[in-house]
């Protein structure tokens, strides 16, 4: 790790009091830079741990207006707060340098690092390139936006060889100069459009992921992910050309191919649907844009189960299976979730839905909706709206608890159906997050006779 020089009149603010802003103190206690923290917030969630860890250092709770950052000479800004704050947009216009988490990180590592973003499946992706990367050998570190905070691994993990950064479009609005050696924007539908102007903008935020990287990995199905004039590999859903990943089919038999060459034959993935294969594929770009071989890739795709809360099996009752899709978050996840089960099911899905919409254009869930459900339960603060936009197409209930929501699904679930929990909301109106959305609906269903 290497510092930046350092003089008695520096002094970082940190904005945000989160896992982010810990970490940032604990990196720049570490490198014995003196910094201060801010939060609106009078009770932040870290606020206890940091007053142990850090009991002289000066904090400043429940406004962005305070006075400490007349003497900042760069603001660290939490992922959760926008540039465009009108406390923070007039800091930079005084020319205050602000940055965030991952800044730091890219200035301070000096191992290979592989950056992931995307709408959707960026968790998923990150964990199945770190695994590939552990079995090829490379002491692997995974973290950023999913688990670990980015500084944290630093910090923490100094003997590491290879970082795998799962990145937000926030986290990505404060990057400048990290050099990925890889870096990939898997897929862009709307999301967060409480805090984006337009898609454009928040394509904006993700495609900087690619400033600086040697090899970007490209969805040849999203045009929205492909960046010219860098040297790059493309995956798809469809037949691949040269030096493309994507599906072939062998006689009956369909394989993840590159190019011309079959890789592993997709009855063979241990997790079901279109949207997994597609992560399978993006997994084998990066793999190999990074050098890993083949064969160890493919080991690792024939053991791994996928990851909790995302279409996640929790139980198998009377020839129904319900699924936790507690990580459907957003349209596009749940449109994923929909169309890749209702494709390999006999009979229909249950869908509940609802929550925190987060301003989201629901429409292009509709015809996802109409073509692969029996039913919706709508649950949370958005459950009007999709009622609205359904009109009669296709049955609806509500429900004012997860408990009520499994008991709506249980009596007009038939034989060869499955019951999913996508919600394509945010879970904050009803649960802490959606780890704990997703526990809930796993208990309920546990439960049932
Ligand atoms: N907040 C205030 N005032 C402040 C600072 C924050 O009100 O002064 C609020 C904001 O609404 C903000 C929320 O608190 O959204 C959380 O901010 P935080 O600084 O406490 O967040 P962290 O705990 O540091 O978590 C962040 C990421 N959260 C967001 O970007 C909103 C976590 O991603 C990430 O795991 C963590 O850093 C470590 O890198 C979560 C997430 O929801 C999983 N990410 C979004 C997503 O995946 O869609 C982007």
């Amino acid at each position: 790790m290497s510092h930046a020089s350092r003089s008695s009149a520096e002094l970082s603010v940190i904005v945000g009091l989160g896992a982010t802003g810990l970490s940032c103190a604990r990196y720049f206690q570490a490198a014995g830079m003196p910094f201060a923290m801010v939060d609106t917030r009078p009770a932040p969630p870290q606020l206890d741990a940091f007053r142990q860890l850090y009991p002289g250092v000066e904090v400043e709770l429940g406004s962005l207006d305070a006075a400490i950052f007349n003497r900042a000479s760069q603001i660290i800004l939490s992922p959760g707060i926008a540039l465009a704050e009108p406390a923070i947009a007039r800091q930079l216009q005084r020319g205050i340098p602000v940055i965030g988490d991952i800044e730091l990180f890219a200035r301070a590592v000096n191992k290979p690092v592989i950056s992931i973003t995307g709408t959707n499946a960026k968790s998923t992706v990150t964990t199945l390139v770190a695994e590939m990367a552990r079995a090829a050998g490379y002491q692997t570190q995974a973290g950023g936006n999913l688990g670990v905070p980015a500084l944290d691994m630093l910090v923490q993990q100094p003997e590491a060889d290879l970082f795998v950064l799962e990145l937000s479009s926030f986290q990505l609005e404060t990057t400048h100069t990290l050099h990925s050696a890889v870096a990939t924007v898997l897929n862009i539908s709307p999301d967060h459009m409480d805090r984006y102007e337009s898609l454009q903008a928040y394509q904006a935020a993700k495609l900087r992921v690619y400033q600086h990287c040697l090899t970007a990995i490209c969805n040849r199905d999203d045009a929205l992910t492909v960046v010219p004039h860098t040297p790059k590999f493309l995956f798809t859903l469809g037949e691949p050309s040269e030096n493309e990943f994507g599906l072939r089919g062998n006689g009956r038999e369909v394989h993840l191919a590159f190019g011309e060459q079959l890789l592993l034959p997709v009855r063979d993935l241990p997790v079901a649907g279109r949207h997994y294969q597609a992560n399978a594929l993006a997994s084998l770009a990066i793999g190999h844009a990074f050098g890993l071989p083949f064969e160890v890739m493919i080991a690792v795709l024939r053991q791994f189960t996928g990851l909790p809360h995302r279409c996640q099996l929790v139980r198998n009752r009377r020839g129904v299976k319900w699924y936790n899709d507690s990580k459907g978050t957003n349209v596009g996840a749940t449109q994923a979730a929909i169309e890749g089960l209702g494709q390999h099911i006999q009979g229909k899905l249950i869908l509940i839905a609802g929550g925190v919409g987060k301003q989201a254009d629901f429409s292009p869930l509709l015809p996802a909706i109409q073509a692969y459900a029996r039913h919706v339960v709508l649950i949370g603060e958005s459950a009007r709206e999709l009622a609205d936009l359904i009109d009669g197409r296709t049955p609806i209930s509500f429900a004012s608890s997860m408990d009520e929501a499994v008991q709506r699904c249980d009596a007009v679930v038939q034989s060869g159906d499955s019951v999913l929990l996508s919600p394509a909301c945010a879970s904050f109106d009803m649960f802490k997050n959606f780890e704990h959305r997703g526990e809930v609906f796993a208990e309920v269903v546990e439960q049932l006779p």
